[in-house]
């Protein structure tokens, strides 16, 4: 931010408009430690941001070997030099006093400090008896979205070609594996179609169950700015809370959690009734047209606001806005993701793009969007459930061609069924099938629904559970080997963020006591394992990033995430470049597709595709006869009702995400003292209709309950949609008194007591916004507000403020008794 603008109370900071087809204005953001004047800065050190997707590139300011501050770097393509108020403030975690400096082992029940031969020999010692008793599919690894892609690599080829486990997969299942899937079920392969700068070019931009507002601010800052210039887009926003795109919206609809294929389907429906459709693109480009029309055909748009309890007349003018778009740019996220029909929803999104032809042409485009930093690299590497590469595990070329690459037997690579995804890991950890479970990056205990289930699959005796992370955290507390991991700047490496721009990111400082880059870590255990390849070598022949990197380069050789065109250096000198990357795009690839579908092929993709009702998959035969030549894939989708509806016991609907000052469980934003001030503690929204009906109050302590559990937060009363709860999901123990949550009959905290054990049946994604809850006052607040941000889609409600479609609370009408059925009085209805 300039100096004049605080990064909290102004996440946006100041405008500099800009009109449709000119570049964005540079505006350079830094923030430097109290004291700290720029001259005092020794050496600016070149990152991008760990906080988020968006990639924002960054300088980091040291002095005195100490990180005193950042600043957004001017010449990168995502950012041109803003940072949001994560990437301000977040990196002061670093140098907390209580981030892990030794390795911990466990001895008598407690956590002991030991030195590193002392922790490895452990694991080591383990992983060799487990192997020789009961077989690699003993081990599982659980990793993340928020290393480095050297270090997924090396991860994903000693879990997979050293010890041949199946059960490998990131917390990025819980976060883009929906992404990864709907591209691979409308393209055949992972891979971003669209690009940041599509946000320049668009005249419509669309925007699925993303609160973009708060979760990627920086590329807000780039849409408010086109809002103020010339010739500025109109923004459809399907969200059920008043979130920043909401309020900004020309059209906001606000469904009922867990409708959007039925609100989709009506969005199909009527753009092909009124035939704003590409007729040339969809017969060069795609199969399954007819059975898209066939399907879409009765989902008229007030058959859609019966379920998803929106106007039939606003879903007919979003798709009146989507469908005259000459350019529409598309995002989604978690809203889909991780609600219910969440690939088929996101599927159908790709499908407005490929019947309108808005793909690979600047402002056509959709981005299936990335939550997590590194989530890329963590897919293309294989560290989840996919091959490196975007390879095909059901096609014995592909995994000839990765046991090459990798000199083993093709047999080395288990490839008998899908990669495990994690909740099946965990649920193989449950039964007992899994015995060690290798958890780097993520913080499951806070993370995963029903944590009850959680704490007590990670508290068995019989698993032996390995934590690698910063800090003592809620998961870490139930592990028997704790190692402590340098982070972002004290350790380099490559990071790609959700528009394929591939970053280099460089080591700053030393990293706290004993504390060592994930890399070294792997490195050292595949040492002490010493895997071999087929000839005898050793497996993995890298030591350190750069040399890591370049193996990676050649197992990308060729495939969609085609690196062989970067370097080091040339990230160094250049900054942030979208891959692929090679011979024939040596300055990287700004659209996918631009030029016909490219990885469909039977040969080449990377997927056969799914069943997108049940999840069952597609055999290779079936996938040749729908699609022989490689075209993109209309798979369409009839709408289901969720799971769990709202009953008498459990009224609301609830669903838990996100607000702009935190990340996730807080491990480095809740020891950032800004952003912890800017939202100190748990919160429950709440429609201001429902407050009124139910006598609670702002501030009042409440009790969200579901069949899993429950938690306690203060009420906040919003203009959220009528009927549903809305609990961020970044708020554990590790902050409370006693750490942990001592026992399940103490009041809970966590978002995650409460949701429900549940998943896309194709993309395994668990859902984490479908759920029916109670809300219970527990105690009068005494008028002070709930401890939530004011900026934000948490803004306390402002009835004469409110997005188009929600109304004021005399605008609707209520059902005695059953909050959840309020209905919005509409102009149709
Ligand atoms: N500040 C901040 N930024 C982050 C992160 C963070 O923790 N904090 N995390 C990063 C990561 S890993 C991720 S995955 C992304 C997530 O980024 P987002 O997906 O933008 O964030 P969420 O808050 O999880 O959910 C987005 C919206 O989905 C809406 N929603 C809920 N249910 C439904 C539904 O059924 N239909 C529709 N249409 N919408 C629904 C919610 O109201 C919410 O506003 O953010 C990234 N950026
Ligand atoms: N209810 C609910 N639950 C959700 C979601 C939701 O919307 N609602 N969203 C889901 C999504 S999208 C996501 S991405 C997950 C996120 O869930 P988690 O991954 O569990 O959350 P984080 O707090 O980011 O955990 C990352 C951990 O890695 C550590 N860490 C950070 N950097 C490094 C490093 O360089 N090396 C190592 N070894 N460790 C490091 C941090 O200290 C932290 O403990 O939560 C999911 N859970
Ligand atoms: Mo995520």
């Amino acid at each position: 931010m300039d100096a004049s603008v605080d990064g909290i109370a102004q996440p946006w900071g100041s405008r500099t408009p800009f009109g449709r087809h000119e570049p964005w204005p540079v505006r350079v953001d830094t923030h430097l430690a109290a004291g700290v004047e720029p001259g005092m800065v020794e050496r600016w050190v070149q990152a991008a941001s760990i906080l988020h997707s968006d990639g924002d590139a960054m300088d980091i300011a040291v002095s005195g070997g100490h990180m005193v501050g950042v600043r957004g770097r001017s010449v990168d393509r995502v950012n041109r030099g803003r940072l949001g108020p994560k990437d301000l403030f977040g990196w002061q975690a670093n140098a907390s006093p209580d981030r892990l400096s030794r390795p911990l082992i466990r001895q008598d029940g407690r956590l002991v400090e030991c030195d590193w031969n002392t922790a490895m020999e452990r694991i080591v010692c383990r992983s060799k008896s487990l192997l020789d008793e009961r077989g690699p599919g003993s081990i599982g690894f659980y990793t993340t979205g928020q290393l480095f892609l050297e270090e997924y690599y090396t991860l994903a080829v000693l879990a997979r070609a050293g010890i041949g486990t199946n059960h490998l997969d990131g917390n990025t299942r819980l976060c883009t594996s929906t992404a990864a899937e709907a591209l691979k079920e409308s393209f055949g392969c992972d891979g971003q179609p669209g690009s940041y700068d599509d946000i320049d070019h668009a005249d419509v931009i669309a925007l699925f169950g993303h609160n973009i507002a708060e979760t990627q601010p920086v590329q807000w800052m780039r849409i408010l700015d086109r809002l103020e210039g010339r010739d500025p887009p109109r923004l459809v926003c399907v969200d059920p809370r008043p979130t920043q795109a909401a309020r900004r919206a020309t059209v906001h609809l606000a469904p009922r959690l867990g409708t959007n294929v039925a609100l989709l389907n009506a969005l199909l429906h009527e753009i092909i009734r009124t035939g704003r459709i590409d007729h040339d693109y969809i017969t060069a480009q795609t199969v399954g047209f007819e059975e898209l029309r066939a399907r879409v055909k009765d989902c008229s748009p007030e058959w859609a606001a019966e379920i998803c309890d929106v106007p039939a007349d606003r879903i007919r003018e979003a798709a009146e806005v989507v469908g005259s778009a000459d350019r529409l740019l598309s995002t989604v996220l978690q809203g889909v993701y991780q609600s219910h029909q969440a690939t088929a929803a996101a599927v159908q999104i790709n499908n407005l793009h490929l019947i309108r032809g808005m793909v690979g042409r600047p402002g056509a485009g959709v981005l299936q969007m990335n939550g997590q930093p590194t989530a890329q690299n963590t897919r293309e590497c294989g560290a989840n459930g996919d091959l490196p590469g975007f390879r095909n595990w059901d096609n014995d070329q592909h995994v000839t061609e990765l046991a090459k690459v990798w000199n083993v037997e093709p047999k080395t690579i288990p490839h008998y069924a899908p990669p495990t995804h994690a909740m099946q890991i965990f649920r193989y950890a449950e039964q007992g099938s899994v015995r060690m479970l290798w958890i780097s990056g993520t913080n499951p205990a806070v993370s995963l629904p029903e944590l009850s289930r959680i704490r007590s699959i990670l508290a068995q005796d019989r698993l032996f559970v390995v934590v690698q992370d910063l800090f003592l955290t809620e998961t870490a507390q139930l592990a028997d080997v704790v190692l402590p991991a340098a982070t972002w700047g004290e350790k380099t490496g490559t990071l790609t963020n959700a528009d394929r721009t591939v970053h280099l990111s460089d080591k700053a400082v030393e990293p706290p006591g004993e504390a060592k880059p994930d890399l070294e870590i792997f490195l050292d255990y595949a040492a002490r394992m010493d895997f071999r390849d087929k000839d005898g070598g050793p497996l993995i022949t890298w030591h350190d990033p750069e040399t890591t990197f370049e193996a990676w380069k050649r197992c990308s050789a060729g495939r969609p995430c085609d690196y062989t065109g970067l370097t080091y250096a040339r990230l160094r000198l250049a900054g942030g470049i979208q891959w692929p990357c090679n011979d024939e795009a040596p300055d990287g690839t700004e659209r996918l597709y631009a030029h016909g579908i490219s990885w469909a092929r039977p040969e080449v993709c990377e997927s056969y595709g799914k069943d997108l009702v049940t999840g069952a998959t597609n055999s290779v035969v079936e996938y040749r006869s729908l699609n022989p030549d490689g075209k993109a894939m209309l798979k369409a989708a009839g709408y289901l009702p969720p799971h769990e509806e709202p009953t008498e016991e459990y009224p609301f609907q609830l669903t838990t995400g996100r607000t702009i000052y935190h990340f996730h469980t807080r491990t480095k934003t809740g020891r950032a003292p800004q952003l912890n001030a800017a939202a100190p503690d748990v919160w429950v929204e709440v429609s201001a209709f429902d407050a009124g009906t139910l006598g609670f109050h702002e501030g009042d302590m409440m009790e969200v309950l579901t069949p899993r559990g429950g938690l306690r937060a203060r009420l906040r009363v919003t203009d959220i949609r009528p009927g549903l709860l809305f609990v961020p999901f970044h708020f554990g123990y590790w902050d409370t008194p006693a750490g942990h949550r001592p026992d399940d009959s103490t009041p809970g905290r966590a978002a995650n007591e409460a949701t429900i054990t549940d998943w896309d049946p194709v993309s395994k994604q668990p859902l984490f916004k479908t759920a029916a809850a109670a809300l219970r006052l527990v105690e009068r607040g005494d008028g002070a507000s709930a401890p939530a941000p004011t900026t934000t889609a948490s803004a306390p409600s402002r009835p004469g403020d409110v997005p188009a479609t929600m109304g004021g609370p005399s605008a609707r009408v209520s059902q005695a008794g059953d909050p959840a059925r309020h209905r919005h009085q509409g102009d149709s209805e």
